[in-house]
């Protein structure tokens, strides 16, 4: 049993860290479980005027959408009890770091903001790096603990506290067996303890459990039986969770199966499940990640399977895609089936999990990654037409909008690995509430909250400087630069998927083994050779740049209109091509390597001076895990160059420009 200043010092209390609350008088026109949350977290966390009255409203506003809110002096205004509970967290956000709370309306941007735990029945976590599955433990220990309730409880208020409403509580590659009674069981405690927190649960389902679960002899979705199979499975769920959000698919897609076992489309399975949840008000999100070995370009084959079917999903399916059209690599330009598909709801679904972004070794702040998707224009119904306004209701009129986000979290007591993961965790859901964020903004509020402590008087004693210029500043200024960094070290100027094969941690672009299919190699992604480097998608290569629209095509079909950071993502270029630099490809591909080392030697030193304002082992953890970040990025540096030096024949440059 632990103190709650050594659980705040391990992070296990993440940007909720507890402090000394003023009394307030709140008068509440409600007393639901969600409510009844809200009046407690004020309560606990108030840090306005001592004795102040504070009046929670519900009632409807033309200002208001969904579980928006609305703060002034008087309280807080919402249409619904979830949005009184947003309202709250985001005042105490406020009070806790100088901003102002006077007038605001806040709207979230999605209705559904999900994350997608990718955990496994038996307690493992596919790409999960924070230790075991918060939710399972295997077969034989299904019992719902105290210590279980607690733990999903801390869990379900940080959801809630920046805005995430909803969780898949199993891995998208999921066991039949999370249908099972048994299972089920536990599925409900779970939505039992989150439904106060405005979360309701989802859950990943395989395609062919009728077969696998139910004894059928078939998962056609056109089969009678089958239907039969999931209304009657869809009813036991709705029995134990009213409120259950609906089903995740992953459907012929590396190795699972999917309506095209049975020559079905996509839609066909997709519409099966939705007609089935309809009743209910149930949702299918059914995912785009495909690729085969007989297309020639991976990153092609999302769309064309895709595209063909735009139009032919019932109104509760959304397709929910990767931000890019590969895997979740460090830098992808969007998928292009963003804004394309005008007829079917699409959501993006992102990465919090640093499955590619060196786990929970590295220190990557992901804010900015996602905001480049976000912000990206696709330009299918003009200019102006960003991911985010493709997707969240804006330019097209979907029934229902949602953001995925593959969680990060596991039993480390911290939750998330690595002290800065937690950012991620914190900055997904404050972009699914308001993707007009800027990455700055996120990570000055998550800075503050996580690491100001209000007992220290800063700035007051010879040990602690200004707080602000000794911590917040450069600490921020390390988060913001420390994903650009990851690209630079492991895949810069366009690279991609030459991670180190299977758990895809450290430099791997030498992996091309005959017997494995060609598209799970990495020389297939870069086709390096005597002549030159990068995979050509132009119009002359595979043509995947016409699948974005004009006037993007042409950009990215031009080498000279093609931004750098995706060069050889759509081209393959000679060695000694001359960049806008002026430098050879080979260099800048040189350049590029060192200076991310440079990056991150810099946040070493940045971090080293910070330790007047840190607890002992939060500084300690982040200084050794910087220290391995280094070395890490010297290996992935080492590795590249000396792998593609053998095509490019060239010495590497002397004259790095040294940042640092
Ligand atoms: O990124 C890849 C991962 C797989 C994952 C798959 C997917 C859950 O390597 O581990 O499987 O994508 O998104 O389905």
């Amino acid at each position: 049993c632990m103190t709650t200043a050594a659980r705040a010092e391990n992070g296990h209390q993440l940007w909720l860290r507890k402090g000394k609350a003023n009394p307030v008088t709140i008068v509440c026109q409600g007393s639901s479980p969600i409510l009844k949350n809200a009046v407690k977290e004020l309560e606990a966390g108030w840090l306005g005027e001592p004795g102040s009255k504070l009046i929670l409203s519900v009632g409807r506003d033309k200002r208001l959408k969904g579980d928006g809110f609305m703060l002034d002096s008087r309280g807080i205004h919402a249409s619904t009890d979830k949005g009184i509970l947003y309202g709250v967290y985001d005042l105490l956000r406020r009070q806790k770091t100088g901003e102002s709370a006077k007038s605001v309306v806040s709207n979230p941007a999605y209705e559904y903001r999900l994350l997608n735990h990718w955990d496994n029945l038996d307690g493992s976590v596919e790409r999960g790096y924070a230790g075991r599955s918060i939710f399972w433990r295997g077969d034989k220990d299904l019992a719902v603990t105290q210590n279980d309730r607690v733990l999903w409880q801390e869990y379900a208020r940080a959801c809630a506290s920046v805005g995430i409403n909803a969780s898949v509580l199993n891995n998208v590659n999921a066991s039949p067996r999370i249908l099972d009674p048994e299972y089920l069981k536990r599925v409900k405690a779970i939505a039992d303890i989150l439904r106060p927190y405005g979360i309701k649960t989802f859950l990943s389902v395989n395609f062919s459990s009728p077969v696998r679960l139910g004894g059928l002899k078939t998962s056609d979705p056109l089969d009678k039986d089958v239907i039969r199979w999931w209304k009657v499975k869809t009813e036991e769920i709705y029995k134990l969770i009213p409120d259950f959000g609906g089903f995740l698919v992953k459907a012929n897609s590396e190795g699972q199966p999917g309506p095209q076992d049975f020559g079905r489309t996509h839609a066909d399975g997709a519409n099966m499940m939705a007609d089935v949840l309809k009743p209910y008000r149930g949702i299918v999100m059914w995912r785009a990640f495909v690729y085969s070995s007989q297309e020639k370009d991976r990153a092609r084959q999302a769309y064309n399977e895709f595209m063909p079917l735009d139009g032919a999903f019932r109104d509760n399916v959304i397709i929910q895609v990767k931000n890019g059209p590969i895997d979740f690599q460090p830098r992808e330009p969007f998928s292009p089936l963003f804004g394309a598909m005008k007829k079917t709801a699409v959501m993006p679904e992102l990465q919090i999990t640093q499955e590619y972004l060196g786990h929970s070794y590295q220190l990557a702040f992901l804010a900015p990654m996602w905001e480049e998707c976000l912000k990206s224009d696709t330009y299918q119904e003009g200019k102006g037409s960003t991911v985010a306004r493709c997707t969240d209701g804006s330019i097209f009129k979907y029934p229902y909008t949602a953001i995925a986000g593959v969680a990060n979290t596991g039993l480390d007591l911290n939750w998330c690995g690595h002290p800065f993961a937690q950012a991620n965790w914190y900055a997904f859901g404050r972009q699914a509430w308001d993707h007009t964020l800027t990455s700055e903004q996120i990570a000055d509020e998550w800075t503050k909250l996580t690491f100001y402590n209000p007992d220290v008087a800063y700035g007051k004693s010879e040990k602690h400087g200004d707080w602000e210029r000794g911590f917040l500043k450069p600490v921020k200024e390390m988060m913001l630069e420390s994903r650009e960094a990851v690209v630079n070290y492991s895949m810069p100027l366009g690279f991609h998927h030459i991670f180190s094969a299977d758990d895809h941690y450290g430099p791997g672009p030498w992996f091309g083994p005959k017997s494995v299919r060609p598209d799970w190699t990495s020389v297939y992604y870069h086709q390096a050779d005597t002549n030159g480097v990068g995979f050509n998608r132009t119009r002359s290569g595979s043509n995947a740049v016409s699948q974005y629209h004009e006037p993007l095509a042409s950009q990215l079909n031009d080498v000279q209109t093609c931004p750098e950071k995706y060069l050889l993502w759509f081209h393959h270029l000679p060695w000694d091509f001359k960049l806008k630099s002026g430098k050879t490809l080979w260099d800048e591909i040189c350049f590029h390597y060192d200076h991310g080392i440079q990056q991150v030697r810099g946040f070493q030193k940045t971090w080293d001076l910070t330790e007047p304002y840190v607890d002992k082992q939060r500084f300690l953890q982040v200084q050794n895990l910087l220290m391995r970040q280094t070395l890490d990025a010297q290996v992935w540096k080492d590795g590249c160059i000396l792998y593609f030096q053998q095509f490019s024949r060239r010495p590497v440059p002397y004259d790095l420009e040294r940042p640092v």
